[in-house]
């Protein structure tokens, strides 16, 4: 796919509403990951670089590992407006939203004019312009484009930026979204002056003691089930205390069982001050537990969802349904163990 083809190309009603407007006011979905704060504050600074006004509003808080890239740039946050709303804007532009309603604040965006840019499938298109390259890595690599679009410098903060959504949003350039266009754009980003170094030891290397000695805590509890194809662990409310971790260091403890040669699914068991118990699963290929956890009350998808259970002999239960779906697989596909070359 060369640079001029139809894909990559920003809709010249986006580029010309950009353009007319003075003042946009940008959001993302509730929980923003790195590609809506990297691509929320790269927006803002190559919308500032060519004489506009921008804004940021999220309704939750930008993770830690996130605030050197964010710099000194403003994000309000919070279900009360920002100053001056909704008068002060033109425009709302929520970046990587399928529904306005991932934002959290659609009752107060949806008194503005919508620029709608994402890269998810089943976008509703629900702006007065919408840009949905559903071909995109990231929304970080669609700002890049329209950077140049809009003929805006990328210096090496909004670079920085830009890689922070790109490099999160392909697991590290690890994901089947780590396309020929993610390359190029990170390529072009490292020459703008983004440091891919510093960004790495912001994301992986800034933990708090905390979230390892939790992370020790879990793992010890390790199960595995049905010939090691089912992982399971338990993360209980005593064992922050004892780790001296905050709750957000509970973040990603679910990948370390899940990287076991030969698991196919994987249960945390999460015990709730409320009483209960939160299950998280994820699963490989067409081991579905989706379904396990919408038969509970649940949701989520294919292969990663979640429910509320209320005691341990629950759990149980659910290991036996996901041993129930592994086996089904394994039933289907005889053969089923994964070959990169059949790809
Ligand atoms: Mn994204």
């Amino acid at each position: 796919m060369n640079a001029g083809s139809p894909s990559r190309a920003v809709p010249g009603e986006f580029v010309d509403a950009l353009r007319d407007g003075g003042s946009f006011l940008l959001s993302s979905h509730a929980h923003p990951d790195g590609d809506a704060i990297g691509s929320e504050v790269a927006l803002a600074r190559i919308l500032r670089s060519i004489g506009r006004s921008a804004a940021i509003w999220n309704i939750d808080p930008a993770p830690a590992a996130y605030a050197g890239v964010i710099g000194s740039t403003a994000i309000h946050v919070g279900s009360a407006p920002p100053p001056g709303f909704p008068d002060r804007f033109d425009f709302a532009v929520p970046l990587e939203c399928p529904q306005l309603d991932r934002t959290g604040l659609e009752h107060a965006l949806g008194r503005l004019p919508i620029l709608n840019m994402d890269h998810h499938l089943g976008n509703r298109l629900y702006g007065v312009a919408n840009w949905v390259d559903t071909e995109a890595p990231a929304v970080a690599e669609m700002v890049l484009h329209l950077a140049r679009a809009l003929d805006a410098p990328v210096d090496a903060a909004t670079a920085n930026a830009l890689y922070l959504g790109l490099s999160t949003d392909t697991g590290s350039f690890r994901f089947s979204n780590a396309t020929p266009r993610a390359f190029d754009a990170a390529a072009e980003l490292v020459r703008l002056g983004a440091r891919p170094e510093r960004i790495a030891g912001w994301l992986y290397e800034s933990r708090p003691p905390g979230a390892v000695r939790l992370l020790g805590e879990v793992l010890g509890t390790l199960e595995l089930h049905c010939n090691g194809r089912i992982a399971s662990v338990r993360l209980e409310l005593d064992m922050f205390e004892r780790a001296g971790a905050a709750a957000t260091d509970s973040e990603g403890l679910i990948d370390y069982p899940r990287s076991i040669r030969g698991v196919e699914a994987v249960a945390l068991f999460r015990e709730r001050a409320e009483g209960d118990i939160k299950v998280s699963l994820r699963s490989r290929g067409t081991v579905d537990v989706g379904a396990i956890a919408s038969r509970r009350g649940g949701g989520g998808h294919r292969n990663a969802a979640g429910c509320l259970i209320d005691t341990g002999a629950h759990a149980s239960a659910v290991i036996a349904e996901i041993e129930v779906e592994v086996e089904a697989v394994a039933q289907r596909h005889p053969r089923a163990e994964a070959s990169e070359d059949a790809a």
